[in-house]
C-alpha cells in the first residue's frame, strides 16, 4: 500500500467589518492523505472556536504559506471543493441551521508567489474547485485561512461548510465538515449549533453516526430497515436521521429499494476508514445475508415468546 501524507494546517480568522482590528484564531489541523489512489482526511468534522481574540490579523500572504510537501508529488494536483451550501446556526434551542447572508473566505496556500482566495456565501457554486496543490519545491504542510466576515444578518454563532479534496490523480476524499464559531459565541451552545448544522448537511449512507460511509454502516442500515425501535435506541457520535441518510435513491422513502444504492455507494469508494472495497454484487450479498440473519433472528426470538425485540 502506498501512503502519501501531508498536513494542511488550517488557521482561522475572524474579521470584524467596520473595525480596524481583526481577531485571529487557530483552526484544527486537517491531515490529508492518499491511500490506494484515494484522498482521505483524518476526521470527518473539524471545529474551531475563538475565545479571546488575538490581534492583529497577520498578512494573508504570509500566514497561508506552504512550507513543504511530503508524499504527494508536486506534479499531482489537489483541489478543495465545497460540497454543500454554507450554513449558520446560533445554537438556540429548537432553532435550525440557515443559509447565511454573510461570507466565509477561504485563503489557500500559496505557491511561493501568490495565494488563492475564495468567498463562500450561501450558494454552493461559489467555490467550484480551489487549487490547493501543486506547490513549488518540497512541501511538508500547507496553511489555509478561514475568514469569517461579520456581514449580513448572521452574527454570533457557528458556521458550517462541507468540503472535500479532489484530484485528477486520486479519487476524491469523503466530504468533511468545517465548523467555525465566532469569538463571541458561547461554547455552551456549540453542540446545539453543531447538531443543527449536522442535520442540515446529512451524510447519505452513514447509518452509525460517524459521518463516514463504509462497511460498518451495513448492519445499521439493515437494522434501521427491519427494527427501527431498536435502531432508535442507539446513541451515535453525530446525530442521524435514518429516513434521510438511508434514502440513497432519493425517492423520498427509506426502504428496501435503497439497498442496491448502498452497495453501489460502497463499491464506489467507501470512506476514509474503509480498508477494502467490495464489488457491488459482493456488498449486496453481504447486506442481504445480514438482512436475512436479522430477520431470522427476530423471528426466532418472537417465536419463543421471551423476547420481542432484538438488538
Ligand atoms: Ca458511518
Ligand atoms: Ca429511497
Amino acid at each position: 500500500m502506498t501512503r502519501h501524507t501531508f498536513l494542511v494546517i488550517s488557521g482561522a480568522v475572524l474579521l470584524f467589518t467596520g473595525l480596524e482590528q481583526n481577531a485571529l484564531g487557530h483552526g484544527t489541523p486537517i491531515q490529508l492523505s492518499a491511500v490506494d489512489g484515494r484522498l482521505q482526511t483524518d476526521e470527518p468534522v473539524y471545529e474551531s472556536t475563538f475565545e479571546e481574540p488575538d490581534f492583529p490579523l497577520p498578512s494573508a500572504t504570509d500566514e497561508p504559506g506552504v512550507d513543504a510537501v511530503s508524499g504527494i508529488s508536486v506534479a499531482d494536483q489537489v483541489y478543495l471543493e465545497v460540497t454543500s451550501p454554507l450554513w449558520f446556526s446560533t445554537g438556540t434551542s429548537e432553532g435550525s441551521a440557515v443559509v447565511p447572508t454573510g461570507t466565509l473566505t477561504i485563503i489557500g496556500p500559496n505557491d511561493g508567489q501568490d495565494y488563492y482566495e475564495y468567498n463562500v456565501t450561501g450558494t454552493i457554486d461559489t467555490l467550484a474547485g480551489m487549487l490547493w496543490l501543486p506547490h513549488e519545491g518540497q512541501v511538508d504542510h500547507a496553511h489555509g485561512l478561514y475568514v469569517l466576515s461579520d456581514e449580513g444578518t448572521d452574527g454570533t454563532g457557528v458556521y458550517g461548510l462541507q468540503l472535500q479534496f479532489s484530484s485528477p490523480q486520486f479519487a476524491s476524499s469523503d466530504p468533511f465538515l468545517l465548523l467555525l464559531a465566532t469569538h463571541d459565541f458561547d461554547e455552551a451552545d456549540f453542540d446545539a449549533a453543531s447538531a443543527q448544522i449536522f442535520a442540515a448537511v446529512p451524510v447519505l449512507g452513514d447509518m452509525n453516526g460517524d459521518r463516514l460511509v463504509n462497511q460498518e454502516d451495513v448492519p445499521l442500515f439493515v437494522e434501521a430497515l427491519v427494527n427501527r425501535p431498536a435502531y432508535n435506541l442507539r446513541e451515535f457520535e453525530f446525530p442521524v436521521d435514518a429516513d434521510v441518510n438511508g434514502d440513497l435513491n432519493d425517492d423520498g422513502r427509506f426502504d428496501l429499494g435503497d439497498l442496491g444504492s448502498l452497495a453501489n455507494l460502497l463499491a464506489g469508494g467507501g470512506s476514509a476508514e474503509a480498508t477494502t472495497v467490495p464489488e457491488p454484487g459482493v456488498a449486496l450479498m453481504a447486506m442481504t445475508a445480514t438482512l436475512m440473519h436479522l430477520l431470522f433472528h427476530r423471528r426466532s426470538k418472537v417465536a419463543d415468546g421471551r423476547l420481542r425485540r432484538f438488538c
